[in-house]
């Protein structure tokens, strides 16, 4: 019985930076994203007595045997919570610019997550899809969702309260995001490694800890009722808070370029001429802007006007998984 599900990426507002428990993917803090529309994959999965061992192709290639066992050691945790006992085949297709820089792995495991529980002749509420998927990713937890939706951080050890909620459905509050593309070279540190980092070593983390549920109770409060503004400030607030934690890391590092920072000036020189507008950015060097549908365009026009804009993708808020079968 081969089953496909279609998820889509997110781009957090309150960033997940840190990890409590690095086997269950338990995070220190809990975090916010909006789901995308343009960004998604498509994941085929068929168990089948006849394999030794599970197969993956991604975009019709056969991965690296590490990144297969990678996958594997997933479908170990989706064999448990099934009782599925047969190895299986696994075909992604990406719908993501990977080369660019945006993450596919809050899509890639939720799209797996769901693909393979089907799969195994199981039903899986979308709680429990969101605690396996968290297992390969973290952020991978929100993707089961669409719409505004939050992962709520839980404080049990073995995990069973770390699971994404939605917190706004899709097509309640439309804000448009433009993943302004600077950059599509191979990150330094991945985030893993990155958020690894900061909580060992940066003096500075304690201050993110201790300050960033106030911004999660305020962004759902200014999401709740639609206040474009006061979620605005807030999401930028928390991403140069969380980027401001690395460089107290030892080693300290910083994801943002000399480009990175015309785009963060340039959103701010908008604002300032009443283009509204924020940024947010990731353990990369791109920035998504967020704005309103209305000022979408115009704000388009703008940045691609910057020499060091290499691509803009604007999407807006999108589905949560779905079987496309
Ligand atoms: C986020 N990031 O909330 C944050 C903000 C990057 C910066 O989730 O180790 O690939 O697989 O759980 O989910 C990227 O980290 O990390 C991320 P793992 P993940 O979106």
């Amino acid at each position: 019985m081969k089953k496909t599900a279609r998820a889509h990426t997110n781009i957090a507002l309150i960033k997940y930076w840190g990890k409590r428990d690095e086997t269950l993917f338990l995070p220190t803090n809990s975090s916010l994203s909006i789901t995308l529309d343009q960004f998604y994959t498509d994941t085929s999965v068929e168990f089948d007595e006849v394999l030794d061992q599970d197969t993956f192709t991604l975009n019709d290639q056969p991965v690296s045997e590490t990144e297969r066992i990678k996958i594997s050691k997933f479908l170990d945790k989706v064999r448990t919570f099934t009782g599925e006992k047969r190895f299986c085949r696994v075909e992604s297709i990406n719908h993501v610019p990977t080369a660019a820089g945006f993450a596919s792995s809050a899509s890639g495991f939720s799209a797996l997550a769901a693909a393979a529980v089907k799969a195994a002749g199981t039903e899986a509420t979308l709680e429990e899809l969101s605690i396996l998927a968290r297992q390969g990713s973290g952020s991978a937890s929100r993707s089961v969702y669409g719409g505004f939706v939050e992962w709520q951080m839980g404080e049990r050890e073995d995990g069973l309260d770390s699971y994404a909620k939605q917190i706004l459905p899709e097509g309640t509050f439309d804000v448009s995001v433009l993943s302004v593309e600077v950059s599509t070279e191979q990150k330094k540190i991945l985030s893993r490694e990155g958020m690894k980092r900061t909580v060992e070593t940066s003096p500075f983390y304690q201050g993110w800890l201790d300050t960033v549920g106030e911004d999660l109770a305020n962004i759902k409060d200014a999401i709740i009722n639609q206040d474009f503004t006061r979620m605005g400030e807030i999401l930028e607030y928390n991403a140069l808070k969380m980027h401001a934690t690395t460089l107290g890391a030892n080693p300290p590092f910083l994801y943002w370029q000399s480009a990175t920072l015309k785009v963060m000036e340039e959103v701010q020189a908008m604002r300032e001429s009443g283009l509204e507008c924020y940024f947010t950015i990731d353990a990369g060097p791109n920035v998504k802007v967020i704005t309103t549908p209305k000022k979408e365009k115009e704000i388009e026009k703008q940045l691609k006007s910057l020499d060091v804009v290499k691509e803009i993708y604007p999407c807006r808020v999108g589905p949560g998984i779905r079987y496309i079968d």
